[in-house]
C-alpha cells in the first residue's frame, strides 16, 4: 500500500467512558480524554458518563451500564472503548469479554501517545521501559490469578502457565537490557550537565501542564521553531536554547520540557525522571499555565505535585499565565504582573500571550532581573570561597 493511500485511512472510531466517583477533578465533558484520544490519532465519536460510589470489582461499571456501553458502541460504529480511569488487569479483561471490543484505559492511552511521539534515543528507551513495566505488572497479576485458580487441582504447570512464565522472563530480561542502555545514555547527559554547571549558566526551564503553551512561549522567547501543536504531549524531548537578556543580565539557557498531566502513569514519571531532572536542576522555573482553561487551578496543583515528586519543589518559580488573548473581555487581568498565593508561597505571576506577544517584554524583564540576581549570588559565593 502506498503512503498516500495509508494516510487516508480514517482514524479509528472510539467511545469515551468516564465514571464519576464524586472526585473533585472529574471531567463531566471528558474533554481531556477526548484530547488524549485525538492526540493518539483516534476519533472520539461518542461519550458516556455515569456515576458510581465505588468501582465494580469485575467490570468497573455495573453490568447494566456495560450493556449500555456495548449498545452505544455498536450504534456509533465505535471499534474501541476508552476509559478515563485506570482499570485493573482483570477489569480490562472482563470488559473486553463483555463488550467484545478492545478496551483501553487512560494509562495505556498516555503510554501510546508517548510511544508515538518519542524521537530521541533516550526518549524511546524511556517510553519502552515504561510500557514494559506496565505490561509486566499485567502479566504478573494475570499469572497470580491463574495460580490461585490452579490451587485446588494441584496440577503443576499447564501450557498456559509455562507460556506466561516465559513471557514474564522475556519481559524481565528486556527491562534489564533497556535499563542498562538508559543508564549509559543518562550518564552521558549528566556529564554534559556538569560541563554546563561549570560554565555556570543561568538555567531556566519551562514546565507546566500539557498544552499550556510551553513550546509556543519557548519559540516566542528564543525565536526558534520547537514543535507546538494542539495536541497533548506534543513535546517529549527537552530542547535547550540560549537566550540573550540584555546588558548586565547576559544570557541564560532556556529549556522546553515534556508536559505534565493528571494521573501521569507512574512508570512514565520514573522513566522520565532523568529528563525531568533538567527541571529540578534549573535555577528558575517558568511554570506556564493555560489561563483560558477553566480547570487551571487543578492543573497548577498537578504540576506542583509532579515538581515535588522530582525534587523540584524548592526551585524558584514564576507563574506565567498564558493565552490571555483568548480570555473574555471581563476576565482579562488588570495588571501585567502580580503575586499569586500557592501553598503558602507567594509567587510572582505574569500574564502573557505567547501567540500575540503581549506581556513578553514584562516576562523578559523579570527574567533579566533574576539573571542579574543569580550572577550577583554567584559572584558573592565565589568571593566567600576565596576567603575560606
Ligand atoms: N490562544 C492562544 N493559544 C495559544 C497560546 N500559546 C499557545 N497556544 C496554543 O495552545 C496549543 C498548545 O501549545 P504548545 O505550545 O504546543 O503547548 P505545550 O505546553 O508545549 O504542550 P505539550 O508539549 O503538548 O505539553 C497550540 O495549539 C498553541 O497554538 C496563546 O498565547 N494564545
Ligand atoms: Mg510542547
Amino acid at each position: 500500500m502506498s503512503p498516500e493511500v495509508s494516510s487516508q485511512v480514517a482514524p479509528a472510531r472510539v467511545l469515551l467512558v468516564g465514571v464519576d466517583f464524586g472526585l473533585p477533578h472529574f471531567d463531566q465533558e471528558l474533554e481531556e480524554l477526548g484530547l488524549l484520544a485525538r492526540s493518539a490519532g483516534l476519533d472520539p465519536v461518542a461519550r458516556l458518563v455515569c456515576r458510581r460510589k465505588v468501582p465494580d470489582a469485575a467490570l468497573f461499571v455495573g453490568s447494566g451500564k456495560a450493556d449500555e456501553i456495548a449498545e452505544l458502541a455498536s450504534r456509533q460504529g465505535a471499534v474501541e472503548v476508552l476509559f478515563d480511569q485506570t482499570l485493573s488487569p482483570a477489569q480490562q479483561r472482563n470488559l473486553e469479554r463483555h463488550l467484545q471490543l478492545p478496551v483501553y484505559d487512560r494509562t495505556m492511552l498516555i503510554l501510546e501517545i508517548f510511544a508515538q511521539r518519542a524521537r530521541s534515543y533516550e526518549g524511546r528507551l524511556q517510553v519502552e521501559l515504561a510500557r514494559l513495566q506496565y505490561l509486566s505488572t499485567r502479566l504478573v497479576r494475570r499469572w497470580t490469578h491463574l495460580e490461585r485458580q490452579r490451587g485446588g487441582i494441584g496440577a503443576r504447570g499447564g501450557p498456559g502457565e509455562r507460556q506466561i512464565e516465559l513471557d514474564r522472563r522475556m519481559i524481565g530480561e528486556t527491562i534489564k537490557r533497556t535499563r542498562e542502555r538508559l543508564v549509559k545514555v543518562q550518564r552521558q547527559r549528566a556529564t554534559q550537565r556538569r560541563l554546563r554547571e561549570r560554565r555556570d549558566t543561568f538555567c531556566v526551564s519551562l514546565v507546566g501542564y500539557t498544552n499550556a503553551g510551553k513550546s509556543t512561549l519557548f519559540n516566542a522567547l528564543v525565536k526558534a521553531q520547537a514543535y507546538a501543536a494542539d495536541q497533548l504531549f506534543a513535546t517529549l524531548d527537552t530542547t535547550t536554547r540560549r537566550i540573550y537578556l540584555g546588558e548586565g543580565a547576559g544570557s541564560a539557557s532556556l529549556s522546553d520540557t515534556v508536559g505534565f498531566i493528571r494521573d501521569l502513569p507512574h512508570g512514565l514519571i520514573d522513566a522520565f525522571r532523568a529528563t525531568l531532572r533538567e527541571a529540578a536542576d534549573a535555577d528558575l522555573l517558568l511554570h506556564v499555565v493555560d489561563a483560558a482553561n477553566p480547570t487551571y487551578p487543578e492543573q497548577i496543583a498537578q504540576v506542583q505535585q509532579v515538581l515535588a515528586e522530582i525534587g523540584a519543589a524548592q526551585v524558584a518559580q514564576i507563574l506565567v499565565f498564558n493565552k490571555i488573548d483568548s480570555l473574555a473581555a471581563d476576565a482579562r487581568p488588570v495588571a501585567e504582573c502580580d503575586d499569586y498565593e500557592l501553598d503558602g508561597r507567594r509567587l510572582p505571576r505574569v500574564f502573557v500571550s505567547a501567540r500575540t506577544g503581549e506581556g513578553l517584554a514584562t516576562l523578559r524583564g523579570l527574567l533579566a532581573t533574576n539573571a542579574r540576581a543569580h550572577a550577583l549570588r554567584h559572584g558573592q559565593s565565589g568571593a566567600t570561597a576565596l576567603i575560606e
